[in-house]
């Protein structure tokens, strides 16, 4: 990670594997491809349980979508999910949650479903259950880790235990902790009686898509994923935890030079100017704001499943880059001979001669270097602020209830 004013050591190593040709289309070239093998990665999730269990409510909690929003998986009381329906994450449109056909059900064949749903494509299986598990169920884990995919199994709808017991609560005096405790392991014995060796088991609630143990599942998820599978899935997760968005600025940092250089070497080959740059950069500066929930539309997304109003959410965001900025002001930045840059500048024109004959040159690199840096570590504190802000009030229902 960069300081203040300066580029680490590694950064400039893995520059110079790049910046070797002097070909400005070939650097742009190499470094756009970088980028793209990140971006072009597709997420398959399938989600499966028997119906009515609240596969369609995961999916929409998981996206961090409200179950009226129009771009919902269709909830209700009957049976809703016939075929598979992929459902695009909002900001990450290659996170696709596929909603399978309910299991258990008179039309579900044991034998053939997971090949005619296509076990194949997916990158692993939530099976979401509200009750007791079933042989069903046992049988699909064991199939699935046939086809060497992973599973996760889901006990969904905990709040309606929770309620349960608050009503017998001064007979059996059992705390929340206790009876979650309780579900937790008859789950788990359940799962061993069924012989599913390994089964991960989460209790969660689709009405509270922030507590339980969906922050255990994100982070489960994200450990056994690898690569750009778990990049793409990590940017596109709502933010319920301190250290996932610390994860996320880490992983953004690492790719701040590519950005910067695709942004500079960009407009030079257009013949371009300050402006372009700065588009570019806007353009960035959009896919961080998305990455921290802390654009628009997550904000409007966040307002509608947590009832907190959108201009309370949005007064969380008080960095420059949670707002709109204009080009203008982004070019300024770029374009902003600060004399601490000095050094650094001198410093990588003579590592990198090919950046200095670049129209743009290295001062706009610098620039937009610490213009992303900058924009990250803002908006990441942005995104915990407002997440602090949806716990808080979270806390504060659950108290009042
Ligand atoms: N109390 C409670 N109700 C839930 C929860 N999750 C889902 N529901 C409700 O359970 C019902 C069924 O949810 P769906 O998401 O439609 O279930 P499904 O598994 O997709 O059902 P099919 O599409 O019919 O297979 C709906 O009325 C939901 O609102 C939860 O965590 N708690
Ligand atoms: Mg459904």
């Amino acid at each position: 990670m960069a300081s203040q004013f300066g580029i680490s050591e590694a950064v400039m190593n893995e520059m110079s594997t790049v910046l070797q040709s002097h070909k400005t289309m070939d650097v742009l070239a190499q470094v756009e491809g970088m980028l793209d093998q990140m971006n072009s990665v597709t997420l398959n999730i399938a989600v499966t349980g028997e119906s009515g269990s609240g596969k369609s409510a995961f999916i929409n909690a998981f996206r961090g979508v409200d179950d009226d929003d129009p771009e919902a998986a269709e909830t209700g009381i009957t049976t809703t999910t016939l075929g598979a329906a992929a459902y695009p994450h909002p900001t990450a449109q290659r996170v696709l949650l596929w909603d399978l056909p309910g299991i258990g059900t008179a039309s579900f064949n044991p034998e053939t479903y997971l090949e005619d749903v296509g076990l194949l494509k997916y990158d692993f299986f939530i099976i979401v259950t509200a009750d007791r598990f079933q042989e069903y169920h046992y049988a699909l884990a064991k199939c699935i880790m046939q086809a060497q995919k992973k599973f996760y199994f889901i006990r969904n709808k905990v709040d309606r235990d929770l309620e349960a017991n608050a009503r017998r609560r001064s007979q059996k005096g059992l705390s929340d902790d206790d009876v979650l405790d309780q579900i937790r392991a008859n789950c788990e014995k359940n799962l061993r009686m069924g012989q599913v060796e390994n089964a991960r088991v989460f209790l969660l609630s689709c009405f509270h898509p922030q507590g339980y143990d969906f922050p255990a599942l994100q982070m489960t998820l994200l450990e056994e994923l690898e690569g750009h599978k778990q990049h793409t899935l990590l940017l596109s997760l709502p933010n319920l935890s301190a250290s996932l968005i610390l994860q996320k600025k880490q992983a953004l940092a690492g790719d701040v030079w590519k950005r910067a250089v695709a942004a500079c070497l960009s407009s030079a080959v257009v013949g371009g100017n300050l402006c372009t740059v700065a588009s570019k950069l806007m353009d960035t500066l959009k896919s961080y704001q998305q990455a921290f929930c802390v654009d628009k539309e997550s904000l409007l997304r966040l307002a509608s499943i947590t009832h907190i109003s959108f201009q309370e959410l949005q007064s969380e965001v008080t960095s420059t880059f949670g707002k709109q900025l204009p080009t203008e002001e982004v070019e300024g930045i770029v374009s902003r001979t600060d004399p601490t840059y000095q050094l650094l500048v001198k410093k990588l024109d003579m590592r990198f001669p090919f950046l200095a004959t670049v129209a743009t040159g290295v001062i706009t690199f610098v620039g937009s270097y610490f213009l992303l840096s900058s924009a990250l570590n803002s908006l990441s504190e942005d995104g915990e602020r407002v997440m602090k802000k949806v716990l808080h009030e979270a806390f504060a229902k659950q108290n009042i209830n």
